[in-house]
């Protein structure tokens, strides 16, 4: 008989040889617990990200600029499904996942609890954020369970794809009139540190990156992958003639990397609580949008439940 230290030795060689953990693989609870937590808030954060974005649909400067902003926040809807799939191999539904959700007892990326105030940052959000997404999501496609890792190559494609619309939409107001680069440097005076908070607390006061790291769920840690996000960024602000906010941030020779300020790790805390300035209004805004769909969920269950009798009492009717 297969003994528990039997099925951990093999877990142990399939981490240890870096192939993936499958759904029907054995797993140790703190395993498939961790998946499930952040799978779980990237999956919110994809389907709560699309608020922001939306809110400049209706006022988006031209008919071309609307449907692109307008197939990227489809996009974002299309990423949460895949993600939570992914969660459901783990063996939680996804009505509980939202009901965490709504509860306040899962989280999702604190970025997203700030407002869009102008069209410029539609373009920051592009830029910046799905820039540190990118970031953090290329090493993602190398976790080492099964259906994240897919689930990841699939969005860092389209997350380029929305990486680049952003940064088009700052060029061309780099290249506008005084006004609009004005509201350009305005964007990413704001969207600036909450995208380095995106990466998560420094590796010494994160809970779970040692563990993770053990398991191969991360393969880069919160400080290192802000730091490449940071590297990347930095030619590219040059590139548009923007400031980047931050009065200590140099170039070091002997590193070779880009060395900047200290980040708030207040306001970090404040809106991972809870407390951050859209917090409240997100959360509100996405349990509306579940309580409006109830009766969609309903017809398709009730034409799937319709179906599946028709096709049983059909094979019966062939039998
Ligand atoms: N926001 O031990 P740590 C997108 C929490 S969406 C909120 O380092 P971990 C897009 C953390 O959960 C892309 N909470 O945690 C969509 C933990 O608390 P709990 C979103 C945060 O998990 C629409 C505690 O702090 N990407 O691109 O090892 C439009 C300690 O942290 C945050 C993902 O979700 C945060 N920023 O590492 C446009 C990536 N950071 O759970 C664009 C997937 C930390 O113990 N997630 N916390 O209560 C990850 O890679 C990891 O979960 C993190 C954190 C790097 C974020």
């Amino acid at each position: 008989m297969t003994s528990n230290a039997d099925f951990q030795a093999a877990f142990d060689a399939t981490i240890g040889a870096d192939e993936k953990i499958e759904p029907r693989d054995w797993m140790p609870d703190g395993y498939r617990n961790t998946l499930i937590r952040q799978i779980a808030q990237h999956a919110h954060s994809e389907i709560i990200g699309m608020q922001p974005e939306a809110n400049w649909i209706t006022r988006a400067p031209t008919l071309q600029r609307k449907a692109i902003l307008i197939a990227k926040v489809q996009d974002e809807a299309g990423h949460g499904l895949y993600l939570y799939s992914a969660a459901e191999t783990l063996g939680v539904s996804r009505d509980e996942l939202q009901d965490l959700l709504h509860r306040g007892k899962q989280k999702y990326s604190s970025i997203f609890n700030y407002p869009t105030l102008s069209w410029a940052d539609i373009g920051a959000i592009g830029w910046l954020v799905d820039g540190a997404a990118i970031v953090n999501q290329i090493m993602l496609q190398g976790t080492s369970y099964g259906p994240y890792a897919r689930a990841m190559v699939r969005i860092c494609k389209e997350e380029s794809f929305h990486a680049r619309q952003g940064y088009s939409i700052l060029m061309r107001l780099a290249e506008g009139t005084e006004e609009q680069r004005a509201m350009l440097q305005d964007a990413v005076n704001r969207w600036w540190w909450p995208s380095l908070m995106m990466f998560g607390p420094h590796d010494s006061e994160s809970t779970h990156t040692e563990q993770s790291m053990e398991w191969r769920i991360k393969r880069i840690s919160n400080d290192d992958l802000r730091q490449m996000f940071v590297d990347q960024t930095v030619p590219q602000a040059h590139y548009l003639g923007v400031e980047i906010p931050d009065p200590d941030l140099h170039f070091d020779e002997d590193s070779g990397h880009w060395r900047f300020g200290d980040i708030d790790w207040d306001e970090f805390w404040a809106t991972v609580k809870g407390n951050g300035r859209m917090n409240r209004e997100r959360i509100a805004h996405k349990r509306k949008a579940w309580e409006d769909g109830a009766w969609v969920r309903e017809a398709a269950q009730a034409y799937a439940d319709k179906h599946a009798g028709r096709t049983s009492s059909m094979s019966e009717e062939a039998a």
